[in-house]
């Protein structure tokens, strides 16, 4: 609220900001130190994403702790400490996680991605996004049904019709262990072909294949576990900040958020463990994890609000980033047509599934 005050107040006297706020327009946020501007939804993702620019769509956003901490630099104590959760130092469930780990395949993740490239794109905001939500629900269900304890919901959202999709597996504590993927996909407009194949089909066709496995095994967690394929994030974090606003009103006890965007293109070989705007004990622990399960590991940054784990700290909860590769030997086609299923290198997709399905597992014990 004040801090849409201000932004009037700048675009008032220094032209600093882009645009006074009337309808349709978008407040965005690029930097800790950026009071906001106002833009319209294409300019989001012409002018921002298809430069590869990140911001956050705080335009919703009324949660003054929210706010404080997206205004406070990285390296700062965030203004709303989390509870403080004690990882382990290492690894320690491999008896459990291993025979799971070996019924991870590529036939799945496949066939997924094959359906959503296939989609014209999934902007939010597009019809084909909002059938690509239908599909992925669908296909989410048809993936629990293995175990009737799992559940299915759809987190609908008021300013778009593409909902976000949460799996639950309960387990016998209620608190909380989170994967988590966002299925929108843009070609660098709102009406380009965007196939989003690495960006981020392959991060949702990952977590989907941990479901698959830990459904199949009818695995019983101690920590619950959950999968959230996000809507909107395209659109700056839209579906995440959604879903976590939610769990910080709700006092959900989150214990991780592992986010993973970007899974299927690794020249490195290596997941890359990112360590800025993240929870750094939690990073640690996602790296020993990561590291013990599928080898050598790189750091890398990615700035502010790049991805769905911004969303889970700005709101007070732990989260860690994990990607396919550095930033600067990443997949070269992100945010254009040519994000095509045909460049996915599967390995990586395989890796970072045996990944997911050993940290759902080794952090269910926490
Ligand atoms: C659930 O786990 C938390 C720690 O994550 C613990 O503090 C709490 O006592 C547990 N609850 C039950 C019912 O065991
Ligand atoms: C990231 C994203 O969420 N869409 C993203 C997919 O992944 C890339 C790399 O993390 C991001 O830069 C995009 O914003
Ligand atoms: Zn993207």
């Amino acid at each position: 609220m004040q801090l849409q005050k201000l932004v009037v107040f700048l675009a008032g006297c220094s032209g600093l900001v882009a645009a006074a706020p009337t309808e349709g327009l978008r407040l965005i946020k690029t930097a800790p130190s950026d009071p906001g501007r106002w833009v319209t939804e294409e300019d989001k993702i012409t002018e921002y994403k298809a430069k590869g620019l990140h911001f956050v769509d705080i335009t919703e956003i009324k949660d003054p702790d929210v706010l404080a901490i997206l205004s406070t630099p990285e390296l700062e104590e965030p203004v709303l400490s989390r509870r403080a959760v004690i990882y382990p130092t290492g690894v320690t469930h491999q008896t459990q996680a291993n025979p799971l780990i070996a019924q991870v395949s590529n036939t799945s993740p496949q066939s997924w991605l094959k359906t959503l490239t296939d989609f014209y794109n999934r902007y939010y905001k597009s019809s084909y996004g909002t059938q690509a939500a239908t599909w992925l629900f669908n296909t989410v269900q048809i993936v629990a049904a293995a175990n009737p304890a799992i559940t299915v919901t759809q987190f609908t959202h008021s300013a778009f019709n593409q909902p976000s999709i949460i799996a639950k597996i309960p387990g016998t504590n209620s608190s909380l262990v989170i994967v988590s993927a966002h299925f929108d996909s843009t070609g660098g407009s709102s009406t380009a072909r965007g196939p989003g194949a690495d960006d981020n089909g392959s991060g949702v066709v990952v977590i989907l294949e941990a479901l698959r496995v830990l459904a199949n095994a009818h695995f019983q967690p101690k920590n619950t576990l959950e999968f959230h394929f996000y809507a909107g994030e395209e659109g700056g974090l839209l579906g995440s900040q959604a879903v976590f606003s939610t769990y910080k009103a709700a006092k959900k006890n989150v214990l991780a958020v592992v986010n993973q965007d970007m899974a299927g293109y690794s020249p490195s070989g290596k997941i890359s463990i990112y360590t800025d705007y993240v929870d750094s004990a939690l990073t640690t622990y996602t790296r020993a994890v990561a590291t013990a399960y599928t080898g050598a590991t790189t750091s890398d940054a990615c700035g502010y609000g790049c991805s769905d784990h911004a969303s889970a700290r700005s709101n007070g909860f732990p989260a860690a980033y994990v990607c396919d590769e550095k930033m600067a030997t990443s997949t070269p086609y992100i945010h254009t047509s040519n994000d095509a299923y045909s460049t996915i290198m599967w390995d990586a997709v395989l890796r970072h599934a045996k990944f997911t399905v050993a940290f759902l597992v080794e952090a269910s014990f926490i």
